[in-house]
């Protein structure tokens, strides 16, 4: 076993609380594999890197050798965690659940290894529950704990329905630690509350309390807002290997080390390292960036393509890549997403006619790509865009 504060280092890199640390330790003393635990309902099967950063903490449980679940929440998923709504979710139907969950493993294996994950459903132990079972759960947890909990105190306060069901759902969650003896689970900084419910649970059913940590919500592109579908600032786990390697190299030099140390798999020395050659000018951050696009890309596509990727993003910024004063630009989906328009717009060309012009010369490329489509508006997302040699721009369509 590897000493626990080596341990502790790797467990610790990059996250935002950990309860409680002295516990852990102790458990770690031990010397046993811990069960560490971290559920996914199935509801979002379009992954983006944000997704991945618990995935990444979970691999890191993994190469310390404890045993790692990933529990896809299928019965869960059927009520739907209100965890930082305002209103009641719409149920999953068994189809779209068992469709989601195919696509989450198929995602989460490009970054864990399947041999030491064990996957496991919540319906195993909650379909049998009974409604004895239900009441018995239900006297553990009080009312008025479970209306500390900000989303559902609002939600009351401001006479949105919550529905009583709803009410269930952390303690299924927590259940799920009590089923399978969680050490630790894992989840973002939205699921403390849920977290919390298992551990008081664990210790209702006379077991040792888990320990609970969670992660940060990755910055998006723009370095400023969550990665987040909704804003257009992600980089899909399923895009094109040109795209996604476009996208990694659009973030600013600090944002580098933020995604570094969240989603690399390079361990925190050799980061250090690289950060040090960076800081004293032996190597150009473009350099870094790039090592970092390439891992993206490997990861999700292979070394073939980032390879690929790498060498189609160098012949279009051969001259020094995206010059970090770049201008920003952000536009609606529809119209103002078509070429000619925004380019006018934002004021990269200076009418209409030139941007036209440009764009049948092939001088306009999109994420590294040459684009000659000027009729097409973009879709929602974020762009790298480059008109002739020395024009540029970050582009956001909404
Ligand atoms: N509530 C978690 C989420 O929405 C998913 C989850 C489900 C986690 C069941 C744990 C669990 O036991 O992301």
């Amino acid at each position: 076993m590897i000493p626990v504060d080596k341990q502790m280092q790797l467990i610790k890199r990059g996250i935002t609380n950990l309860i409680d640390e002295g516990e852990l330790r102790k458990k770690l003393e031990r010397g046993k594999p811990l069960t560490v635990k971290a559920g996914f309902d199935p509801t979002a099967p379009d992954l983006h890197l944000g997704h991945t950063v618990l995935i990444h903490k979970l691999r890191h449980f993994q190469e310390l050798g404890h045993r790692v679940v990933f529990l896809i929440g299928d019965f869960t998923g059927r009520i739907g965690d209100p965890s930082g709504r305002s209103a009641t979710r719409p149920p999953l139907t068994t189809e779209q659940v068992i469709a989601n969950a195919e696509t989450y493993k198929e995602q989460v294996f490009k970054i864990l290894d399947p041999e030491k994950t064990v996957v496991e459903f919540n319906s195993r132990w909650l379909n049998d529950f009974t409604a004895a079972d239900f009441i018995r759960l239900g006297s553990r947890y009080t009312l008025a704990r479970m209306m500390e909990r900000d989303d559902f105190a609002k939600r009351y306060r401001e006479n949105t329905p919550i529905a009583l069901h709803e009410l269930l759902y952390p303690l299924m969650q927590g259940y799920d630690s009590v089923a399978l003896k969680a050490d630790v689970e894992m989840g973002g900084t939205d699921q403390t509350f849920n977290l919390l419910v298992g551990r008081t649970l664990m210790g209702q059913y006379d077991l040792e309390p888990q320990c609970i940590l969670t992660v940060p919500l990755l910055e998006g592109l723009d370095g400023v807002r969550k990665m987040s579908k909704s804003y257009g600032n992600y980089i899909g786990i399923n895009e094109p290997a040109a795209d996604q390697f476009g996208k990694a190299m659009s973030v600013s030099d600090d944002l580098m080390w933020r995604y570094y140390e969240l989603i690399s798999s390079k361990s925190l020395d050799d980061i250090a390292a690289l950060k040090k050659d960076v800081e004293e000018g032996r190597l150009h951050p473009k350099k870094a960036k790039e090592a970092l696009a390439y891992e993206i890309v490997a990861r999700y596509h292979g070394e073939d393509q980032a390879q690929e990727a790498l060498q189609g993003f160098n012949s279009v910024f051969a001259d020094g890549g995206i010059p970090d004063d770049a201008p920003e630009f952000a536009c609606e989906h529809g119209e103002a997403s078509k070429p000619p328009v925004f380019l006018t717009d934002s004021g990269l060309a200076a009418s209409r006619g030139e941007a036209k012009r440009l764009i049948k010369q092939g001088s306009l490329s999109l994420d590294g790509e040459r684009c000659d489509d000027a009729e097409t508006p973009l879709e929602p997302g974020s762009y790298v865009v480059k008109l002739g040699k020395k024009r540029f721009l970050r582009l956001t369509v909404r």
